[in-house]
């Protein structure tokens, strides 16, 4: 048996011995989900010494209760009033108010409905151009060829990262999304070779590196006009390039996946193609890209019976609320008609993800250019899933794409 890291006195609610972690949880997590779900409102995880909630409502109501549940002390198991970041805090996930509000407004303006609309045009052509080649091929493997092809040919330049180097920008994402889990063997592979990877990324952040005009060069503009400081405005450059393509990536594979394992599912969005949109809420409920986040207390609080102490990390499993029979009929059914309002793959609350509008677009289009052009989505064999401590990936996805006759 391992030993706690922690040694707390015991806690005030169940305990499990669940390892959220390891490569069987993370393999395939609902089964344990479940588990975790009916074990208890709060749950105490022994591995680790840190409380878990896994049901919808109490994930939810923590994540808008930023006061209580604070991200200032890190959004991983890490608890940065005891231990160094292995990197600077983001200046956005990892800081609460009055810095946050201050770093976010900036951020959801670069990222906002009108920035949207300037893209668009780009976008969709490269969505088109993508989606022909890949029926044109037939057989493919959907991460290598097309989950990965996407974010990474539209949104770089979005930013206006010079060309060089780009190959960069997978390996710190994954890297990240570990750190925010222990330091076990998933995570140790991932950072082998980090430290070029971790240059490349810091390199690009400042402003001489960003073409004008683009997001990247916007956060500059942020910190011409005071609202920042420099530090704040490289590390948020940094921020689009952490968030911003391992989560697509996956949220465009898990898509394709959700598709071709629902072959009906497909039909009903050609038949009505208004569904679209609304189909990647389900595709993120169904299958969340960020399965889980932590919080810190800030101060003594009750939920649902049980009093957690002040300072104690809290692991929310976004991926299991979105499967809680008490908020989603039926959960494990992937469904696209149903309206999963009120899912928390992009969080709640004042940390909900301010990149979602470049995420919808981008799958949108994707959607949009299959859907004109594919009959039906077909696994030729079985995925073979990539193991990360919180992202839900796809490591390989052989996919044929049946044409539609014309
Ligand atoms: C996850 O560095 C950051 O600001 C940052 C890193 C990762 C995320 C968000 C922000 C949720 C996608």
């Amino acid at each position: 048996m391992t030993q706690p890291i922690h040694s707390t006195p015991r806690p005030a609610c169940p305990v499990s011995t669940i390892d959220p972690f390891s490569d069987a949880f993370l393999g395939d997590p609902y089964g344990f989900h479940e588990e975790l779900r009916e074990i208890a409102p709060v749950f105490w995880l022994e591995r680790y010494g840190v409380y878990g909630m896994a049901r919808h409502a109490e994930v939810q109501a923590s994540l808008m209760d930023w006061e209580t549940f604070c991200s200032g002390r890190g959004a991983g198991i890490e608890d940065f009033a005891k231990v160094k970041s292995w990197r600077p805090p983001s200046k956005l996930l990892e800081v609460d108010p009055p810095i946050h509000t201050r770093t976010r407004s900036v951020m959801s303006r670069i990222l906002s409905p009108a920035a949207m609309r300037q893209v668009r045009e780009t976008f969709t052509a490269r969505a088109d151009a993508l989606a022909e080649a890949v029926v044109a091929k037939g057989e493919i493997d959907a991460i290598k060829d097309l989950a990965e092809v996407f974010p990474l040919h539209v949104f770089p330049d979005a930013v206006g990262l010079r060309s060089e180097g780009r190959e960069n920008l997978l390996p710190f994402g994954n890297m990240v999304f570990n750190s925010f889990g222990p330091p076990n063997a998933i995570f140790r592979e991932s950072v082998a070779n980090a430290k070029p990877v971790v240059q490349w990324i810091y390199d690009q952040c400042s402003r001489d590196m960003l073409r004008p005009g683009g997001f990247g060069s916007q956060v500059w503009d942020a910190f011409d006009a005071g609202e920042i400081d420099a530090e704040e405005a490289a590390t948020l450059v940094r921020s689009m390039l952490t968030a911003g393509l391992d989560t697509t990536v996956n949220g465009i594979a898990n898509a394709v996946y959700a598709f071709a394992t629902h072959p009906e599912q497909w039909r009903a969005l050609r038949d009505d193609p208004s569904l679209i949109r609304q189909s990647f809420d389900e595709v993120l409920r169904w299958e969340a890209p960020v399965q889980t986040f932590f919080r810190t207390t800030t101060r003594e609080v009750e939920v649902a019976g049980t009093t957690i102490p002040e300072g104690e990390k809290v692991l929310l499993f976004l991926g299991a609320a979105n499967r809680d029979h008490r908020k989603f009929p039926e959960p494990e059914r992937f469904d696209i008609r149903r309206r999963p309002i009120g899912h928390v793959a992009f969080g709640a609350g004042i940390h909900s993800c301010v990149g979602q509008l470049v995420a919808r677009l981008e799958v949108e289009l994707i959607l949009t250019a299959l859907l004109k052009q594919v009959d039906i989505i077909e696994l030729t064999s079985e995925p073979i899933r990539k193991l990360n401590n919180t992202l839900r990936c796809i490591g390989s996805l052989p996919v044929r794409f049946k044409p539609l006759a014309h």
